[in-house]
């Protein structure tokens, strides 16, 4: 009973690993099937309401193998560019055979930095603009999330990145090496879109003189886009959307448009939220959860000025990354977010109804995922997270195997 092995060894990992849910390393793994149906009761039908949890409606089928891969995005042509956090982009086909793509800037690797997120400029079939975050060191062992473009260039020598510029930095550069967020987002009308943690320092996420802790909204070349809330600022203030977040991890729009965020809690209180303009979300005057010391924090009804999540995890399910379904394959899904869940080895999928959320169910992978995507065909691809982490591709069958 493999699975119902690992849903106990989930229970288990819950209760005693009080720290660190983002910490970027896992506990022991149970060696499982992924996706494969649990037995019995599982650990958590207690806190969710599973439908189809008991037979999750996907074949797996492993693409290729990672060194800590962080994200990925797929080109017009359907092969995938995939980043490793030690500094390694790799262009990566269906069938998983993997091409270097020199160029890569320099990386301050350790923690949870390195290479961070990759995405495509919404044009990128004219102008071949890549968007890649990272953490750059800066002065007396700081450093900082940045974010570059490129332009990707194959020809008879290989890949590699042309013209890479340094487009927009995290303000200011600061000690430790965790809570750099840093994922990117292209929304419909090119404006990108990036998560900035709050470099586990706490109160920056409510300082407007820098942009930690915030969701910026900039043009594609990095300048504060027109119409942001707090243009009249000046400085950084000019490139924030919304402050008072965490460890913002995950950036999607929803078919009508709203801008759903997902983040790291404490202890306890993963946040899904959805981001209106100029609001606060919090963070560190606000939590569902508490502090990793024990200190309470109060919550979010607390104080009405601060915008509460859609939905809140405790335990957490420690996020990765997620998306908002829209594909082919999995068309009861369609409007609902899939959520790479680390501490939580698991694809949490959650019912988006307006601005409303529920979990409605998980579905064990067996180790810690880090990154989701859907594919051009609307099947799911996952990234695990740490050392020898393989690509999975999860497809509704029969008739989309690869
Ligand atoms: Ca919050
Ligand atoms: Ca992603």
């Amino acid at each position: 009973m493999p699975l119902r092995t690992a849903c106990l060894l989930l229970l288990g990992a819950l209760v005693l690993d009080a720290c660190g849910s983002d910490a970027g390393t896992g506990a022991a793994k149970a060696a499982v099937t992924p996706g494969a149906a649990p037995e019995g009761a599982a650990a958590w039908t207690a806190v969710v309401s599973p439908d189809d949890s008991a037979s999750p409606p996907f074949a797996i089928a492993e693409v290729a193998d990672f060194d800590e891969p962080w994200a990925m995005a797929f080109l017009p042509d359907g092969r995938m560019l995939v980043t490793e956090k030690k500094g390694r982009l790799l262009l990566v086909d269906s069938a998983g055979a993997r091409t270097p793509v020199a160029g890569v800037p320099a990386v301050d690797y350790g923690g949870q930095g390195g290479l961070g997120d990759v995405a495509l400029h919404p044009k990128f079939a004219d102008n071949h603009l890549v968007y890649l975050s990272f953490v750059e060191a800066g002065e007396h062992d700081t450093r900082g999330a940045a974010v570059a473009r490129a332009t990707l260039v194959e020809d008879a020598t290989g890949a590699r990145l042309d013209g890479l510029q340094v487009i927009w930095r995290q303000q200011p550069k600061v000690d430790g090496r965790g809570h750099f967020g840093h994922r990117l987002l292209f929304g419909a009308d090119g404006k990108l879109w990036i998560s900035s943690g709050e470099r586990q320092h706490f109160d920056p996420a409510q300082d407007m003189g820098g942009n930690l802790g915030k969701i910026l909204r900039l043009n594609d070349d990095g300048t504060p886009a027109a119409g942001n809330p707090f243009a009249s600022q000046g400085g950084v203030a000019a490139q924030v959307w919304t402050l008072g977040h965490r460890n913002p991890l995950g950036l999607a729009f929803d078919a009508a448009g709203r801008l759903w965020e997902l983040e790291m809690g404490p202890q306890g209180g993963d946040e899904l939220n959805v981001l209106a303009r100029g609001d606060n979300y919090g963070w560190p005057r606000v939590s569902e959860g508490e502090h990793y010391d024990g200190r309470k924090i109060p919550n979010h009804a607390s104080a009405r000025q601060y915008h509460a999540p859609a939905i809140a995890w405790t335990p957490v399910i420690a996020p990765g990354d997620f998306i908002i379904y829209s594909g082919r394959q999995f068309p009861q899904w369609r409007g609902q977010a899939l959520i790479a869940g680390m501490k939580s080895e698991a694809l949490v999928r959650v019912q988006l109804d307006g601005e409303r959320a529920r979990e409605a169910a998980r579905y064990p992978m067996g180790k810690r995922i880090r990154e989701i995507e859907q594919a051009p065909d609307g099947a799911l691809m996952l990234l695990e997270d740490g050392a020898n982490a393989r690509m999975l591709k999860l497809s509704n069958p029969p008739s989309a195997q690869p």
